[in-house]
């Protein structure tokens, strides 16, 4: 073992902050439960456990700064900066999630009710904007599996429709005479694509409650699809027979489809999706990365697409 100057130890290599909140919780549960109790409240879920998934990948994760200050939510504009100048006049409590459509338990959940039964897992993922450029964000959450077995899908549900919050007085984008979107901003997923186990609801980011400009109180991560699958500030899931609707491909169907995988063959009709560029990588300057298919996760998702062709269903 090397003992080094802290100068040496690069920020990645740093205990984050939620790591060691969470080491001094299993102390406080050691030391028992009434030293627990006085401990301040670190969690933003009732699971007070947060455990490191192994579908994580271990790239350093960008910078809390980065992902807070460099956002697409285009219901508070539509600059890289406005997500983060706009949101904080969004009220997240309380928070109504609607499950409805095709399942035998439909209802209107209030957040704290609708996350309680499922445990936290810390899931360190790649996200690729459309755009071009990439993030590693380590989001706490867990499975959407989770939340479609409890409520039960028919038989007849083939897709899974989802729906962020439409509330003008709160939401700046969503005033004034030119909108980027019809709101409220949709997405969808096939219904084995919203099963597989890497598909996950946030509700964290760093360990801390999801901050609004990255899609508070609950946003949806598809890790091999491009960025704008992952809506944000989730109001409405519906489980549906026909593929549903979804935001950027009513506004351009040639440019963004529904499927929306990542896919550095298939260019966008404007630009190449051979590269990207990593968010925090020295700026314009830093070379580029290679775009992976299905954003790296190929081993896991390929499976979903046997027989499919990519050109077609991009
Ligand atoms: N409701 C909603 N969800 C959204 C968007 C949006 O404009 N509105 N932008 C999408 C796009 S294009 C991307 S790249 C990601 C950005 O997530 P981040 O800001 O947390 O990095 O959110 C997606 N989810
Ligand atoms: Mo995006």
């Amino acid at each position: 073992m090397l003992f080094r100057r802290p100068s040496d130890i690069a920020p990645s290599e740093i205990t984050p902050k939620h790591i060691f909140l969470n080491r001094r919780q299993i102390m406080a549960g050691a030391i028992g439960s009434a030293a627990a109790i006085m401990l301040p409240a670190v969690s933003h879920a009732a699971s007070l456990q947060v455990t490191k998934s192994p579908l994580s990948t271990d790239e350093p994760a960008t910078s809390l700064d980065d992902i807070t200050s460099y956002n697409n939510f285009y219901e508070f504009g539509t600059d890289k900066s406005d997500p983060k100048a706009n949101s904080g006049t969004l009220k997240t409590k309380p928070w109504t999630v609607k499950v409805d459509g095709l399942v035998d338990k439909p209802g209107d959940y209030q957040l704290e009710d609708f996350i309680k039964p499922y445990a936290l897992e810390e899931r360190v993922y790649r996200m690729r904007c459309v755009e071009g450029w990439s993030m590693v964000i380590p989001w706490d959450g867990f499975p959407l599996a989770e939340v479609l077995k409890q409520v039960a899908p028919q038989s007849a549900a083939k897709y899974v429709a989802f729906e962020t919050l439409v509330r003008p007085a709160e939401m700046s984008g969503q005033r004034g005479f030119l909108q980027a979107l019809d709101w409220p901003y949709r997405e969808g997923l096939r219904l084995d694509e919203a099963m597989h186990p890497l598909t996950i609801l946030a509700t964290g980011i760093y360990g801390e409650p999801i901050p609004n400009q990255n899609g508070a109180p609950l946003r949806l991560v598809v890790p091999w699809k491009y960025g704008f699958k992952g809506i944000k500030s989730i109001v409405r899931i519906s489980l549906v027979d026909k593929q549903p609707q979804t935001s950027w491909n009513m506004q351009n169907a040639r440019e963004y489809g529904f499927y929306s995988n990542v896919n550095p063959a298939v260019d966008h009709p404007r630009w190449s999706q051979a590269t990207e560029r990593r968010i925090g990588e020295g700026g314009i300057f830093a070379k580029r990365r290679p775009t992976l298919p299905f954003n790296g996760y190929g081993d896991q998702v390929a499976s979903l697409y046997s027989g499919m062709d990519l050109r077609t269903y991009y």
